[in-house]
């Protein structure tokens, strides 16, 4: 239905261009015509979150900009299938093109990570932990009661021995990093589920250094003597040796998971390589798809042979029906981080963020550890700069420059205010940027953040607020100019017409 006197699509494929037509830009221009109309709100939602995304430098290390490929894989009829069950032995009729594609992704990923089995159902990252903290607990203690018991199915034990099951199975024992370590919420922080499905235990970086010491994980490992064994962060910025922990692992007979959603990428792209590779140590490997493996929003579980048919009980044992146009996605990543230009991606993200902690570094920040081996640093504002992570966010966010405040290791601010900032390079890497563009970024933030002064509190003016600051207009101005500058260089989906995107991006009321 047309009633606007032209299309934006009419308009855009009228436009004078050299080089021909890019379909997937007349895809998005042709959906955002059509959504406008459907929904002006949601369009201009969506047109307004590219105009933020483009004017706005993204630091935030578990972000990235997927293909407008994988974006248009998942736009489509696929999410109307339902397909409990697995390729081949579904639960419901109809399910041959979804079986298709879900064998292909998974096929995908286990070519690209080099895995014995994938699972390419988890909705998410948290899912995908959850799937396989049950697939582990089924395969090491459920299915040996079962054994036992001398049947094959929960279904069929009696009400005595589902009450044992139940309380063997509640009483494990889980060892992840330390939330304030740079671990993530699902490994055992207590107001997740994690916490409530295992009796959680963990380990922490060492207090002068901020790394990892093996010693000490071991250390922890004979104590607690875990069923699982888990590595992985969100905020650490050194490679971890998983063949020393996988060593760790067989010697109290846990098995060994490691959640690689921030660094899919870097290890799909060979950045991380031997020990440093954990689908080559691991039992289990969980992940996002979004983060640095640069996909779809969702998540993937990988396994040994031991753990497949558990992992491939993630529905029901915790989810629901698989979302087939997500997984459609997934497989579209898969393929592009196949190429011999994700490997040069990997490189330069890695590259990128070295140069990152090495400018700031140079200009007097603190930088965790003294610098990185993967995505993303870690800086200090509060020894730097004085101010919590709060002010430094919101301060940076005023310049033009998008980021997350971070907690550190034994931090007195708390997960809310923070002493940390988290910088990551993953998405300004996609967008070609390289060393020289980092350092002028290091500068920017370095300027930024020596200006902003912590606001005396009005009931006390000998204290500071932690999250109100004063930062003058003139040194912001400067430098969201630096930053309009640097993106002008390197635009997000140059081929996407920014008229006709504002024409859409209607300002909300
Ligand atoms: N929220 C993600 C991150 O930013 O690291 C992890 O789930």
């Amino acid at each position: 239905m047309h009633d606007q006197p032209t299309s934006l699509l009419e308009r855009y494929l009228g436009q004078e261009r050299t080089g021909g037509l890019d379909p997937a830009a007349v895809a998005v221009i042709a959906s955002l015509d059509h959504l406008r109309q459907a929904s002006p709100v949601i369009a201009s939602g969506i047109a307004r979150e590219l105009q933020s995304q483009r004017t706005n430098l993204k630091l935030i290390a578990s972000e990235n900009y997927s293909s407008l490929s994988v974006q248009l894989a998942q736009g489509n009829l696929l999410t109307d299938k339902y397909a409990e069950g697995v390729p081949g032995h579904r639960f419901y009729a109809g399910c041959d093109n979804v079986d298709d594609i879900e064998a292909e992704a998974a096929r995908l990923a286990c070519e690209l990570f080099g895995a014995d089995h994938a699972y390419v159902q988890p909705h998410s990252g948290a899912d995908a932990n959850l799937v396989a903290f049950h697939a582990i607990l089924h395969q090491r203690v459920e299915r040996p009661f079962l054994e036992k018991a001398g049947v094959s199915d929960v279904a069929k034990l009696g009400d005595d021995d589902w009450a044992e099951l139940r309380r063997q199975l509640g009483s494990q024992r889980l060892l992840g990093l330390d939330y304030y370590s740079g671990g993530h919420l699902t490994h055992g922080y207590r107001h997740n589920a994690s916490a409530r499905l295992f009796e959680a235990h963990s380990y922490a970086v060492d207090p002068e250094t901020k790394r990892l010491d093996m010693a000490e994980v071991r250390e922890r490992a004979h104590a607690v003597k875990p069923l699982v064994l888990l590595a992985g962060y969100s905020a650490y910025s050194r490679r971890i040796d998983f063949a020393q922990m996988r060593a760790i692992a067989d010697e109290v007979g846990a098995v060994f998971m490691v959640d690689m959603a921030h660094f899919a990428g870097l290890v799909a792209g060979k950045a991380f390589t031997g020990d440093h590779d954990p689908v080559r140590h691991a039992h289990v490997v969980t992940s996002t798809t979004h983060k640095t493996l640069r996909g779809p929003r969702g998540g993937l579980v990988l396994c040994t042979q031991e753990f497949a048919e558990s992992v491939d009980k993630g529905c029901p044992a915790v989810l629901g029906g698989p979302l087939p146009h997500a997984i459609a996605a997934k497989a579209v990543a898969f393929q592009e981080a196949l190429s011999a230009d994700f490997a040069d991606y990997a490189a330069a993200v890695v590259r990128n963020a070295q140069a990152l902690a090495s400018a700031l570094v140079d200009r007097g920040a603190s930088v965790l550890t003294g610098g990185t081996d993967n995505h993303l640093v870690l800086v200090d504002v509060a020894a730097s700069w004085g101010l919590t992570g709060r002010q430094a966010e919101s301060a940076l966010r005023e310049c033009g420059i998008t980021l997350n405040r971070n907690s550190l290791p034994f931090d007195v601010n708390g997960p809310w205010y923070t002493s940390g900032l988290r910088l990551g390079t993953p998405a300004l890497t996609t967008l070609g940027m390289g060393p020289a563009e980092m350092a002028e970024i290091a500068d920017i933030l370095c300027t930024v953040l020596a200006a902003v002064h912590p606001r005396p509190l009005p009931s006390d003016p000998t204290a500071t607020s932690k999250a109100k600051y004063d930062l003058a207009d003139d040194t912001a101005q400067a430098a969201r100019k630096r930053v309009s500058e640097l993106l002008g260089a390197y635009p997000l989906y140059p081929s996407l017409d920014a008229d006709l995107i504002a024409e859409v991006a209607v300002a909300r009321g």
